[in-house]
């Protein structure tokens, strides 16, 4: 009967080279059938939001034209695949994405003019799809563009959630959380797929069963959960790729509870089944996890290696060593972490409980490793223990990380520097087992979405000065720069599309803040989750030691202060006490210091609330400076320095995870930097209280202490992070590098020439930064996967 059906659509459609075309007449059509029949509103009469969803549904239509080909395409040439696992991807926005790599950006922008409407204007009616926290959620997005650009036959698998990442609200300069009803308005992005559906069981007991002479396990599972597919399509740019990101939600499954339905306690059974949907409802808003919880981290592969292990020897009853050489050839493990603290462990009571057949079979892959570990180094028992996949103590508990390492053949860290620490402290033991295990593969981002989205202007600039808007796919043409770094045209054509962005910003702070920012001042800017370890409170210092100079300085001395927008955005976790009381510390130094009519333009602070992706698109094409202070040895890599380099935007860093790659590729010359360096800090630390912070720096911290800015009690454990002996993370000892490296900025930024040459150099040894390098690392020297490319 299907064969029949085709032949009859090819008969009446297949002149066609695709069913839906681009032309102008056609997409204003399409536009308007979808306000009118998806989203029932009148052709005639309808507004910005409305227009954004009709222009969705046609762009969807696009994508699944495209998906469908290339699934088919996928399916006939049946190349090996990837399945990559994450339990977050900050997706953010789709629309303008996803029409550029399409490549019917301008055809759509033309079409909805002819309407009445503005592209920008409709795009901006999107909410972000915010189902991760930060770094390594929006790094899967990232790399969710690269796999389909690059036409591998990839597909990822993920979480719907409910809600997303909270939103942050300010009141009176504090942190408010409140949920991401990211759903509430529609999502034309996804697809449900109603019939793609999986029982997903929990808790229960294990039995013994005799089969022909043999004992097997057999589960015997208390709930059981349905999980149903979302497809979100990902278009590849330049190619008619678009690849599959599944996402799942948990639902009631049929079987739950009959028993209650059956004992006629029917409300309560329909109660209970709205407990399976609690899965998938709310993202963790931790970025680096310090409980235990099951639902959350970067090991979270982990318990895929359990189950896959399960699937092959319970259901499909292979014996247990052919089922351990399939499970560990299809694995490999990216960890994002240098904190020991932050590596996942499983209570073995919880595990027990929810999913007691999964532990048994992590109990027997650990008690065979130990077995042959012992073999190799013997009765060493300090370190099998530190080695086992099972930690004894207080509380009992399953090392996820340990089981990943033992299982998978390869092991990546996320930057050079990563490595090394994973080689030399996180995990020693297993890398002086098993050295050729351990691999890296520095981060990258998606110059689609960090520069042709988000900075279009810079995007015409460098395709213009290139000759060709090839970087777009082949990120190594940027070099191509360099050779035009000193020419006059170009310097002053890059410093106009600066002030262009910087006057985008300037209007998007004074409507949040009312505050108008001079676009001759230097705009300085640090965007990130907040974290002690990033020290966003060493940026505030810095800020609040630059206003007490000003306030202290002849009036004739200050024609010479170079002008700051200071910009800082960032969440905190909802339970992270001092992150929170970073955010507030920003908010009455901002108050003090923006009231302050003796300081005018010379200095303004500006937190920007929310931050999200789609505010960094924003941000990031407006910035001069951008700062990544973390304590070097802690960031694990650093993506945000990316989108910045990339953007042409100078960095102010600590020689931190990636940033000393980005050194490499850039010159230290053309950076500011500053701070301990990765193998001094641990040696710092050891000094303890004899490690005496500078005067300037007791200075400012006794005026927070003080209550110079108000709240004096509030911040009191903050202050009390800073003593001498207690600053866990250096920030005295860094303070006066780190005021060094901010006046070398202001000098430079005062020889605009040589500001923007250095910021011509940063885009041009940009490309190593690219996701698209990443993936094809990856592909190369993890996965084992070729390309596939659907022909047009
Ligand atoms: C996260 O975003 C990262 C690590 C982690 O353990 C948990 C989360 Cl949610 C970040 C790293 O902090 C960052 O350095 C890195 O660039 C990013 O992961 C991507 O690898």
């Amino acid at each position: 009967e299907s064969g029949e059906r085709k032949a009859k659509v090819e008969k009446m459609f297949g002149f066609m080279d695709a069913f839906l075309k681009n032309d102008s007449f056609s997409l204003q059509k399409d536009i308007l059938d979808h306000v009118e029949y998806t989203v029932a509103r009148s052709r005639f009469i309808f507004d910005d939001f409305e227009a954004y969803q009709g222009l969705s549904y046609s762009v969807r239509d696009r994508l699944i034209e495209r998906w469908h080909d290339t699934h088919r395409y996928f399916k006939k040439k049946d190349p090996k695949r990837l399945y990559f696992l994450s339990l977050e991807f900050l997706m953010g926005r789709s629309l303008s994405n996803s029409v550029i790599n399409l490549g019917i950006r301008d055809q759509y922008a033309d079409a909805l003019n002819q309407l009445g409407f503005e592209f920008e204007v409709v795009a901006e009616q999107e909410g972000d799809a915010a189902l991760g926290n930060g770094g390594l959620a929006r790094l899967c997005a990232c790399q969710m563009d690269s796999l389909a650009t690059l036409d591998y036959p990839a597909w990822g698998y993920g979480l719907r959630y409910q809600y997303g990442l909270f939103r942050q609200i300010i009141l009176d300069g504090f942190q408010l959380e409140e949920p991401d009803y990211w759903l509430n308005f529609g999502n034309p992005w996804e697809i449900e797929r109603v019939h793609v559906s999986y029982p997903v069981k929990f808790y229960g007991t294990v039995e013994e069963e005799g089969i022909q002479g043999q004992t097997i396990k057999v589960w015997i599972p208390g709930e059981t959960v349905e999980a149903v597919a979302y497809d979100n399509p990902i278009p590849g740019y330049g190619t008619r790729n678009a690849i599959n990101l599944r996402l799942w939600a948990a639902k009631p499954s049929d079987q739950y509870d009959m028993e209650s339905y059956n004992t006629g306690d029917y409300i309560n059974a329909i109660m209970d089944r709205q407990k399976a949907e609690t899965i998938s409802n709310v993202l963790y808003p931790d970025d680096r996890s310090y409980q235990v919880a099951l639902q959350i981290n970067d090991t979270h592969p982990s318990l895929a290696i359990a189950e896959v292990m399960r699937v092959l020897v319970d259901e499909e009853h292979l014996d247990w060593s052919r089922a351990w050489d399939i499970t560990s050839r299809v694995f490999s493990f990216t960890t994002h972490t240098v904190h020991v603290e932050a590596l996942e462990k499983i209570p073995v009571d919880l595990l027990g409980n929810l999913l007691p057949r999964h532990l048994q079979i992590i109990y027997e892959i650990n008690y065979k490793f130990m077995e042959e570990l012992k073999s190799m180094i013997g009765q060493d028992y300090d370190r099998l223990s530190r080695m086992s996949i099972v930690e004894e103590g207080a509380v009992k508990s399953i090392r996820m990380a340990n089981l990943s390492i033992v299982c998978c053949q390869i092991v990546n860290g996320v930057s050079k520097v990563h490595l090394d620490l994973l080689k030399e402290r996180v995990f020693k033991d297993f890398y002086e087992l098993w050295p050729q295990k351990f691999q890296y593969k520095t981060n990258g981002v998606t110059q689609r979405r960090w520069v042709v989205v988000s900075n279009p202007n810079l995007s015409s600039l460098i395709s213009k000065w290139l000759g060709t808007e090839s970087w777009i796919r082949n990120v190594d043409l940027l070099a191509g720069l360099r050779q035009h770094v000193s020419d006059p045209d170009l310097q002053r054509e890059w410093k106009m599309v600066k002030k262009v962005n910087k006057a985008r910003l300037a209007e998007y702070i004074e409507t949040l803040s009312g505050i108008k920012v001079s676009l001759d001042a230097m705009f300085d800017v640090q965007i990130k989750r907040i974290h002690e370890y990033k020290r966003q409170l060493l940026n505030i210092l810095g800020i609040i030691h630059r206003y007490d100079c000003i306030k202290n300085m002849e009036t004739s001395d200050r024609r010479k202060v170079v002008p700051r927008v200071c910009i800082i955005g960032g969440k905190a976790a909802p339970g992270y006490d001092i992150a929170k009381k970073i955010i507030k510390l920003c908010h009455v130094v901002a108050e003090k210091i923006n009231n302050d009519a003796d300081i005018g333009d010379l200095l303004k602070l500006v937190f920007i609330p929310d931050y999200n992706v789609s505010v960094a698109e924003l941000v990031i094409p407006g910035s001069d400076l951008s700062q990544h202070l973390s304590t070097a040895g802690h960031e694990a890599s650093g993506t945000g320095s990316m989108k910045f380099l990339m953007n042409g935007c100078l960095l102010l860093a600590t020689a931190d995870g990636a940033i000393v790659e980005i050194m490499e590729e850039v010159g230290a010359d053309n950076m500011f930097l500053f701070g301990a360096k990765v193998n001094e800090v641990p040696a710092l630390r050891e000094k303890g209280a004899s490690l005496k912070a500078p005067l300037q720096f007791l200075r400012v911290v006794r005026m927070v202490r003080d209550g110079y800015f108000g709240f004096k009690d509030y911040f009191k454990s903050l202050c009390d992070t800073l003593e001498d002996g207690k600053d866990f993370y250096l920030l005295g000892y860094d303070f006066a590098s780190y005021l060094e490296a901010q006046a070398a900025a202001d000098r430079t930024f005062v020889d605009p020439e040589k500001w923007i040459h250095m910021s011509i150099l940063s885009t041009a040894g940009s490309g190593k930064f690219s996701s698209d390098k990443t993936i094809e690392e990856y592909a190369k020297h993890t996965w084992g996967i070729e390309p596939c490319k659907c022909p047009f």
